[in-house]
């Protein structure tokens, strides 16, 4: 539940969601924004020609997503964008993070929807006319159905299909863009779709998982030339959900399980963006699940690219069960968010500065997803989300000490702009600055909107 707001006690709205003082984030040229994706906000599910996606089926199969929810209305963005961007632009923030949804703009016969994509057109120029920059993602998770019905990621063919569709919304987009991700999060496309069952299409296959991720990367490599062709101005790349691990205790065996977890959230898709290779420690965990990869198809992965987006959430704690096996640790000392995830934003400076030293040509970074998630309420009109306003605060700090001591980040995405649909778990969930009723559809500033708003005002440079 929120807190009563008490004005004797409450901190002043400029100090509640804001850098460090003397921290590069206070320069305007550090990006700030909010993100979204297609089918956690849009609705709309049967307009406009808009085809049946991967998501729409898990949805409606019994069991898959609490409550049987699903996003057939969702917070009705496809109808009240306008609304949605006045928001943006009263929190002032630079950029506007959001996914086009596949189903929408392309037939099955690949052939261009004019419809789905002229919305997103329309939603392009309405941030340019307040002055915000687009950055696009292209999957987002909402695979049309169709082509899992001929393999879905498990076949070879739908990375040349992603390259397809990357082509044609990029010379649709092109002009509009400041920002172009293939993927996002290739880990939860992968695994959570094809190897533990959680997500869309609902597969259960760690070999799958493998295979699943070779074609996610290979389609993001097969995309690149078409996305710097048709859109020079672009900055290009990609989008990885990332943890850093620690081990439960100093014994050898707690510290390779961490360095096994850590292989199979996070070096199974930088390693090969940036080694050209796939992980081997990888094969410890899954024994005889590499996938089929074809002569060439590590040096189009490994193409340079122009930024990594890391979206962080959270640590984990791990300790060795079993050889070659590791399993996590509950600490309950730590702060935990709604969806039971550890608050710990030293994850985060920890996490870049891995990265940094693990990777000599790791790209500008950007944080493309930060937040959390809680049980926020409207009450008087307001909406006191303390944790969210702490938990920010305490990121951007983490993220303040990563860059002063050497790590590349050029801007900060929140997740999310809206409460929105949150997968597997529905509308429960609620991650948004902005409030949303799902009954009525009103939309509320949550404080800690309004105190990165007043943040983003004071900005210097
Ligand atoms: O809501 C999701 C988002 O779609 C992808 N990254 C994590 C968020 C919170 O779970």
């Amino acid at each position: 539940m929120n807190m009563p707001l008490d004005p004797s006690v409450a901190t002043p709205l400029s100090d509640l969601v804001s850098p460090p003082a003397g921290s590069p984030m206070w320069q305007r040229n550090f990006l700030f924004g909010a993100g979204t994706s297609s089918y956690q906000i849009e609705g709309a599910a049967h307009e406009d020609g808009r085809l049946e996606s991967i998501w729409d089926r898990f949805c409606n199969t019994p069991g898959k997503v609490l409550r049987g929810e699903n996003g057939d209305v969702a917070c009705d963005h496809y109808h009240r964008f306008e609304e949605d961007l006045d928001l943006l632009q009263r929190m002032g923030v630079d950029a506007y993070r959001f996914s086009i949804a596949w189903p929408r703009v392309m037939d099955e016969a690949g052939r261009p929807n004019a419809r789905g994509i002229d919305f997103y057109k329309r939603l392009i120029d309405g941030l340019h006319r307040r002055g915000m920059k687009a950055f696009v993602t292209l999957y987002h998770w909402d695979l049309p159905q169709h082509l899992e019905e001929r393999g879905g990621w498990l076949s070879r063919e739908i990375a040349y299909r992603f390259a397809d569709y990357a082509e044609l919304m990029s010379r649709e987009l092109s002009g509009g863009v400041a920002a172009w991700t293939t993927h996002n999060e290739p880990w939860c496309s992968a695994y959570l779709g094809y190897g533990d069952g959680h997500h869309a299409p609902g597969h259960k296959n760690v070999r799958w998982a493998a295979q699943a991720m070779h074609h996610l990367l290979l389609g993001h490599g097969l995309a690149l030339p078409a996305l710097r062709a048709n859109e020079p101005k672009a900055l290009v790349g990609l989008v990885a959900n990332c943890a850093p691990g620690y081990a439960a205790t100093d014994s050898a065996s707690d510290r390779d399980a961490a360095h096994l977890f850590e292989t199979f959230q996070n070096t199974w898709v930088l390693d090969p963006l940036f080694k050209g290779e796939y992980p081997k420690d990888l094969w410890r965990l899954w024994k005889g699940a590499e996938p089929l990869v074809l002569a060439g198809d590590m040096d189009k992965i490994a193409q340079p690219m122009d930024y990594l987006g890391i979206n962080y959430y959270s640590r984990a704690l791990l300790r060795s069960p079993e050889a070659d096996k590791f399993e996590w640790v509950r600490d309950p000392a730590v702060e935990r968010t709604s969806m039971d995830w550890e608050v710990y934003p030293q994850g985060l400076q920890d996490l870049f500065e891995k990265l940094h030293r693990d990777y000599p040509n790791l790209p500008a970074l950007y944080v493309t997803e930060n937040g959390m998630s809680s049980h926020d309420s409207v009450q008087d009109g307001e909406v006191d989300d303390r944790q969210r306003q702490a938990y920010l605060k305490a990121h951007f700090a983490a993220c303040t000490r990563a860059m002063q001591n050497g790590v590349k980040v050029d801007g900060y995405f929140i997740w999310s702009l809206l409460d929105n649909f949150e997968w597997a778990f529905g509308y429960e969930r609620r991650f948004g600055l902005v409030h949303v009723d799902f009954e009525t559809q009103k939309r509320t500033l949550k404080k800690s909107a309004l105190a990165y708003s007043d943040f983003l005002g004071r900005r210097i440079g």
